[in-house]
């Protein structure tokens, strides 16, 4: 494992994650910071706020699932590693080859085919060729991405997965014994895949829209206000998102869908239809515990964790901030690199690597071009706020200078 300069042991053309070698290229793009995170496993750990969530949902599959003498349906799989191919991140699941998603600019990269997964949906093609029918996947994922109180470059997700024979998808139908999940020569439609009949796809959405809206009730209670919106994915036709109304505000909890056929044909699947979800764990728990950051959940201070110490996962509990100390600002302009590519999230993950969980949050606040020079201008506001403690102005000035230097040093800008 590496520990300070990145750089340096790229050049030496391996790193070693989770106790494997991987060898680094010019894709390489994990920082030290993002290594650190791996193997933590929060969603698993004792009394951890986002294991109460993880258990509370596992809860609901084994309850609204289960087979004739009462055992759950689903296989839960929490500890799958989060290291894997873009064959399974990507291609597996049908993203095309050029889809915004598998760029260095939003992945965490370990070399050009290996990257930290960006979902846990790249297992599903995986364990569908296993031979698995029910089952959710649990885990970190990555993503470089903004930063402010609800975006963090590691979080959780969990996927989940339910194929259906003819004989499941009709069993509550009268006279089934004409019916099929699959249509000849059928077309693809806003409401089902060419391959699939109607009614297949209609009673599949009911049971999927149904298990995830009694998810949502039994997190928040009965009285929930929600929406479905359609949605689209690589790897579901028909998609959706389900919204919460919360604090105000509808909030995207999930994406699902039927999953497309050609995933399980050639996972060696084809009888079945399926549906698939995905959400993330800290949306949930952070609007079920009053969390207001999404920071605190990789705090180690006891005044956070032990307000979570408890046996009964359903135990309502409301997260009372221990204090909340103030903020300092700094800005940075600089101009962009002529000659060499930049994008903001390098940027965002420089002053990670320097200001830690200190940097609460990052804005873009001004932009331009210069009208003779043609020289591009940028400048972001840097929030600084520490968790556990006042920052001092003076603090705050000297982890500021050392962001432009190094700014200046590795993306090749010039501080204004
Ligand atoms: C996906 O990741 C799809 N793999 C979900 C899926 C699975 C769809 C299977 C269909 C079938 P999306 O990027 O929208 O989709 O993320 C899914 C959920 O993860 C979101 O609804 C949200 O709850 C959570 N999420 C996404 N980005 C973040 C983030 N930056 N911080 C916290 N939670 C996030
Ligand atoms: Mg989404």
């Amino acid at each position: 494992t590496y520990s300070t300069a990145p750089e340096a042991n790229k050049s030496l053309g391996s790193i070693e994650l989770l106790g494997q070698k991987y060898p680094t290229d010019d894709w390489t793009n994990i920082t030290p910071k993002i290594i650190s995170k791996l193997g933590k496993n929060l969603h698993v750990t004792k009394n951890h706020p986002l294991s109460h969530v993880r258990q509370c949902i596992v809860n609901h599959f084994y309850r609204t699932y289960s087979n004739r003498v009462g055992n759950p349906l689903f296989s839960v799989y929490d500890n799958l590693r989060p290291i894997v191919t873009t064959a399974q991140n990507f291609d597996s699941l049908l993203v095309p080859p050029d889809h915004p998603s598998r760029k260095k600019s939003d992945c965490y990269f370990v070399n050009q085919e290996t990257l930290l997964r960006a979902h846990t949906t790249a297992h599903q093609a995986e364990l569908i060729a296993m031979g698995l029918d029910n089952f959710l996947v649990i885990g970190d994922v990555y993503r470089r991405d903004e930063i402010d109180s609800t975006h963090y470059p590691v979080f959780h997700q969990v996927d989940g997965v339910r194929l259906c024979t003819t004989e499941e998808v009709f069993q509550n139908v009268k006279d089934s014994n004409k019916l099929s999940i699959f249509e000849h020569r059928g077309v693809e439609s806003a409401d089902k895949q060419a391959c699939h009949s109607l009614e297949s796809v209609k009673i599949m959405e009911h049971d999927l829209k149904q298990a995830l809206v009694g998810l949502a009730q039994s997190l928040f209670g009965k009285d929930i206000k929600y929406r479905w919106v359609d949605q689209y994915f690589p790897f579901t036709h028909p998609s959706w998102e389900l919204e919460v109304f919360f604090n105000n505000n509808w909030l995207e909890v999930l994406g699902c869908g039927i999953i497309r056929q050609e995933i399980l044909q050639k996972a060696g699947t084809v009888d079945r239809i399926g549906w698939a979800f995905g959400l993330g764990l800290e949306r949930l728990a952070m609007c079920l515990y009053s969390i207001p950051d999404i920071r605190l959940f990789w705090s180690t201070d006891p005044g956070f964790l032990n307000q979570f110490i408890t046996d009964d996962v359903n135990k309502a509990i409301t997260y009372k901030p221990v204090s909340i100390y103030p903020q300092c600002y700094n800005d940075i302009s600089f101009w962009l690199p002529q000659d060499t590519p930049y994008c903001s999230n390098d940027f965002y993950d420089l002053v990670r690597e320097i200001g830690g969980d200190m940097v609460e949050q990052i804005m873009l606040i001004d932009e331009f071009v210069h009208p003779k020079t043609k020289k591009a201008s940028h400048c972001y506001k840097i929030v600084y706020r520490h968790m556990e403690k006042v920052l001092s102005q003076e603090e705050v000035n000297q982890i500021h200078k050392q962001i432009e230097k190094a700014a200046a040093e590795q993306l090749n800008i010039v501080i204004r």
